[in-house]
């Protein structure tokens, strides 16, 4: 256990401590990102003030408008990253291929895979977003990683994490021994831990999905909350509230915070070629599911654990179920036909 008021800083050190072979990298590259994430909390928070708000007039890979902050937020992390010898390449939502660093920039033996600004269409007016990232190990002998050397399931992550940009700005974060919870001071410039050994309570009475979608969800998933929406009169003999902050970093920590399901499931809708989700498996679903169960939480497709899948793109998509243990577990039993 670490002090409440220790800073990320701290408590990065004192953890590569317990890795008597550790070489000092990991923690660099921690604390790039933890560089990363203060300077597009700042951005974020200014808004308006530097003009980062709106359209950048362009498209990412996947068609998809993309916001003038996720491009500022993209060129921040990889300049928080690619010149200080801890990685040996990225990936990124905003980018269509692996981001190769710049010739003499020294390599580290760390891949990241981030997306930049989640739920930027949520920048406009003023409401959460955040930055989602994952950590995996280059295979050895690689010098420039190429696509086939990311596709790796996200059970061999070394850690991921998320940094909220809300009221407060809050770094989450687990490198597979529990998650913990350090909020921006940005009076000093630290992050300072305020929670740890999070975890997310089995039971909820709160669920998060895009109704909107309805009409494209499978029957499990219609099942499932048609069963919530009938509250006490129905099957399930309780009421059930519903959010849908339409900002997955926003409502991964609310999960994290109280509890509660969240939904984005496989749907008609989504995929070009044949049904899919429409969240990305190496930017939002495999940080987000390792977190989730480092909390004691459930994260699937219906189908299958999220973490077990084994990458076949880098931009994948997958339907994502995740949070509170008992409530992700019966969305599961729909998908068997319980
Ligand atoms: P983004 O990475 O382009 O922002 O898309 C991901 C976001 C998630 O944060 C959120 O859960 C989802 O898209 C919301 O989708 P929708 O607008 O369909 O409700
Ligand atoms: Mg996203």
């Amino acid at each position: 256990m670490y002090k409440i008021g220790t800073t990320l800083t701290q408590f990065i050190i004192e953890e590569q401590r317990l890795h008597t072979q550790a070489t000092g990298r990991f923690t660099g590259l921690l604390n790039d990102i933890t560089t990363a994430c203060k300077k597009i909390a700042a951005l974020t928070s200014k808004g308006a003030l530097v003009d980062v708000l709106g359209a950048a007039g362009s498209e990412n890979v996947q068609g998809e408008e993309q916001k003038k902050m996720d491009i500022i937020s993209n060129d921040v992390f990889i300049e928080a990253l690619e010149n200080n010898g801890h990685v040996a390449a990225m990936a990124s939502e905003e980018m269509e291929t692996v981001y190769h660093l710049p010739a003499g920039a020294p390599r580290g033996n760390y891949l990241v895979t981030f997306d930049p600004l989640d739920g930027s269409s949520n920048m406009d007016v003023n409401v959460s977003v955040g930055t989602i990232f994952s950590i995996l190990k280059a295979p050895p002998g690689i010098n420039n990683p190429t696509a086939a050397d990311f596709m790796q399931p996200g059970t061999h992550q070394i850690a991921a994490g998320y940094c909220l940009y809300g009221p407060s700005a809050i770094m989450v974060l687990t490198t597979g021994h529990g998650v913990n919870m350090f909020t921006l001071d940005r009076e000093c410039g630290e992050f300072i831990l305020t929670r740890q050994n999070v975890q997310i309570p089995p039971d909820t009475g709160e669920f998060a999905i895009n109704t909107s979608n309805q009409r494209h969800w499978e029957a499990p998933v219609r099942r499932y909350i048609d069963e919530c929406l009938q509250g006490r009169e129905g099957p399930r003999g309780r009421d059930f509230n519903m959010r849908w902050v339409a900002s997955m970093v926003a409502e991964v920590h609310r999960i994290l915070t109280r509890g509660g399901i969240f939904l984005y499931p496989m749907d008609a809708k989504t995929g070009a070629s044949g049904k899919t989700g429409k969240l990305r498996l190496m930017y939002e679903a495999n940080p987000m599911s390792l977190i989730v169960e480092q909390a004691g939480g459930v994260s699937t497709t219906g189908r299958e654990r999220i973490l077990d899948i084994k990458p076949q793109d880098l931009h994948q998509r997958v339907p994502v179920i995740l949070g509170s243990r008992n409530e992700v577990e019966r969305v599961d039993s729909y998908h068997r036909g319980d």
